[in-house]
């Protein structure tokens, strides 16, 4: 059975997220779009043949639409999850979740009020087939236990309109989630240090973060948002008498001419293609049945206020304390 979905945000994934629901999965079937851009949105409304509502909060009241996607920019994501869940419908909300701790509050608050979970968020690292391995590795033990996390987060270049608090909440924010998961635990303190300038990008690139975790272990994050050559995603654990690490994303190495070569990929839908499917085929399979699976907004949460503190450490170039509230039970 095929339920229909409203999409809010056709830009660049939201457009993407479409593909992937109309053409690429089973099960669910785009039936309405919104974006502010009313231009952008009705050339996507009639190409993946979608109806066009003018506002978010139609979409989401419409009696045809049974889940919700929020693609839009992140500081409007609060305004829709609300709304979602007000109409008790599942919503997968793109991260991050809200671009502050008080919002992503409230989204708690909400859903535990309406008494089931009905919020997915978009950290897709948690679908990537590397990563679960990593994982498994860790939970099994045969690492002992976990020390260190490197993650390297690399993009080949950004928007013009890029700023350099987005390095921290809208690169980092993937690092600080899927060390939170890999780990097991929360971010205690974050000191950001800023590396000699990158002279191709228009701010302080890259950063390195480091995460002091509640329970010991340290985890330091490279961000580097304009390396040109492709996008290079790593990562890897150092445990107690054991290592873990991301394979690279190249299936193949070509040797030839006394020369190996590889890929990198060029970007992230490249790289994360098979988490981005099956995180979507995870809120196909909860939200048909009027709920919801994976990222919580509980981990929502955890990484907003991590990045929050990172904005703070870097603003300061002091080491700040995380402060979060206690983990509700409904999201144990
Ligand atoms: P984008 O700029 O291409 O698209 C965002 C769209 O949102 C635009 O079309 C814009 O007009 C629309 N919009 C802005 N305010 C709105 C509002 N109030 N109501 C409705 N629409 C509104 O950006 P994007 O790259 O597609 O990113 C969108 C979201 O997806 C962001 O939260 C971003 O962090 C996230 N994202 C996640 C990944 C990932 O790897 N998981 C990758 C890219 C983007
Ligand atoms: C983008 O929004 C994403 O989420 C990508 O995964 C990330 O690599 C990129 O830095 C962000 O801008």
């Amino acid at each position: 059975m095929s339920f229909n979905v409203g999409v809010i945000g056709t830009g660049m994934i939201g457009q993407e997220h479409i593909v992937r629901l109309n053409q690429t999965l089973p099960g669910a079937k785009v039936v309405a779009v919104s974006d502010v851009d009313q231009t952008l949105a009705a050339g996507v409304a009639s190409r993946y043949g979608a109806r066009l509502v003018e506002t978010g909060e139609d979409l989401v009241s419409s009696s045809d639409v049974d889940a919700v996607v929020v693609a839009s920019w992140g500081p409007t994501h609060e305004q829709y999850v609300l709304a979602s869940i007000a109409a008790g419908k599942p919503v997968f909300c793109e991260k991050p979740l809200a671009t502050t701790a008080d919002s992503c509050r409230r989204i708690i608050d909400a859903e535990i009020a309406f008494g089931r979970r009905l919020v997915q968020v978009g950290f897709m690292r948690q679908y990537d087939v590397g990563y679960m391995a990593m994982k498994q590795t860790i939970d099994s033990g045969s690492l002992g236990a976990p020390l260190l996390y490197h993650s390297v987060h690399r993009n080949p270049t950004v928007p013009s309109f890029y700023t350099s608090d987005m390095l921290i909440n809208d690169t980092a924010v993937h690092d600080i989630d899927i060390s939170r998961w890999l780990l097991s635990d929360e971010v205690s303190a974050v000191t950001v240090l800023k590396a000699r300038p990158n002279s191709r990008g228009g701010g302080a690139d890259p950063l390195l973060i480091i995460l002091e975790m509640v329970g010991g272990a340290i985890v330091d994050i490279e961000v580097s948002v304009n390396v040109g050559y492709g996008y290079d995603i790593r990562g890897e654990v150092s445990g107690e008498w054991g290592a873990a690490e991301l394979a690279a994303s190249n299936p193949i190495v070509v040797k030839t001419n006394g020369e190996t070569r590889g890929r990198v990929p060029g970007n992230w839908p490249e790289r994360f293609t098979q988490a981005f499917n099956d995180e979507f085929r995870a809120w196909i399979a909860a939200a048909s049945t009027g709920t919801a699976a994976g990222p919580s907004a509980w981990d929502g949460y955890a990484a907003t206020v991590a990045c929050q503190a990172a904005l703070q450490a870097n603003a300061t170039q002091t080491r700040t304390s995380v402060t979060m509230i206690e983990r509700p039970g409904f999201y144990s």
